[in-house]
């Protein structure tokens, strides 16, 4: 059968790197093989040990030295070089890195970047070629349901994510082990269930800019996958459970949605 493919995007530090393995080890401990793949260029180190690594074909640093380019216009050529690359680098994944059932593909802290350039739409081309399913999990602070025009404009980026590279889109809250239980009583995260929820925080801000979002909620409400929002800690391990879940429920319902 061939493997089913997760990508994790979102803002900067939300724990992208971090969870890929925490996933990747939770899946290994349940029984399952995993291959992850790093489509980062800047990344020093890594937490996991990647099948494929965009570094053995790019870095970014080395750009820099070489195009005396500054870290972002050398994250943006190296993600250029990486995206001409791209089917070759994946190469491994025709015969499916072996028969593995999850690839887990880590991307760049520049969320911005990834997304606005061909490497994203590349990207689920290839892995629509050779993975039976593709979805994404969109990685989030879950200290931001407690900012809930910062958190709208979250799930605002999870549907850009969506519609750029054409699969499915799911937002996941991690670190809850760093947020109080207080903090995600008021708000958990789910937008489908809680939607009036988000819709009154929003309106109590007074704002035109949380106006503005409670308006974009609607178009975030149709076109955002219904599901709950799994709450995890990559550190801890808390909630793996309930994202694998999430991943099983995707994968049945679409995976692509090109
Ligand atoms: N408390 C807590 N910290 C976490 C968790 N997950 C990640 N972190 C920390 O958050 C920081 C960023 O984690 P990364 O995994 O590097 O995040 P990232 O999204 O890959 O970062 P970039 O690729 O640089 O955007 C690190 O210091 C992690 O240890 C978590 O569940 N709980
Ligand atoms: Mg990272």
């Amino acid at each position: 059968m061939p493997p089913t493919a997760v990508v994790f995007v979102g803002p900067a530090a939300s724990g992208k790197s971090t969870l890929t393995r925490a996933y990747g080890e939770w899946l290994v401990r349940n029984g399952y093989s995993v291959a992850v793949i790093n489509l980062d260029p800047a990344v020093k180190r890594l937490p996991y040990k990647a099948s494929i690594d965009v570094r053995d074909l790019v870095r970014a640093e080395e750009l820099m030295e070489r195009e005396g380019l500054g870290p972002n216009g050398a994250l943006v050529r190296a993600l250029e070089i990486a995206a001409e690359e791209l089917s070759k680098l994946l190469e491994p994944l025709s015969n499916g890195l072996g028969g593995v059932d999850y690839v887990l593909v880590d991307t760049p802290g520049q969320m911005e970047v990834f997304l606005t350039r061909d490497i994203s739409t590349a990207l689920a081309s290839e892995l629509g070629k050779y993975c039976g399913a593709t979805l994404a999990l969109f990685v989030v602070d879950a200290s931001f349901v407690g900012r809930p025009a910062d958190y709208a404009f979250t799930l605002l980026l999870a549907i850009a994510t969506q519609l750029r590279m054409g699969v499915v889109t799911v937002p996941v809250l991690n670190k809850v082990d760093s947020v109080s239980g207080e903090a995600l009583s008021k708000f958990t995260g789910d937008l489908i269930s809680e939607y009036g929820t988000l819709a009154k925080l929003l309106g109590g801000e007074g704002s035109t800019y949380s106006e503005m979002l409670e308006e974009v909620l609607e178009v975030i409400a149709r076109y955002g996958k219904a599901t709950a929002v799994p709450k995890v800690s990559a550190l801890t391990g808390e909630g793996l459970e309930d994202l694998h879940r999430l991943v099983l429920e995707v994968r049945c319902g679409c995976g692509d949605l090109t």
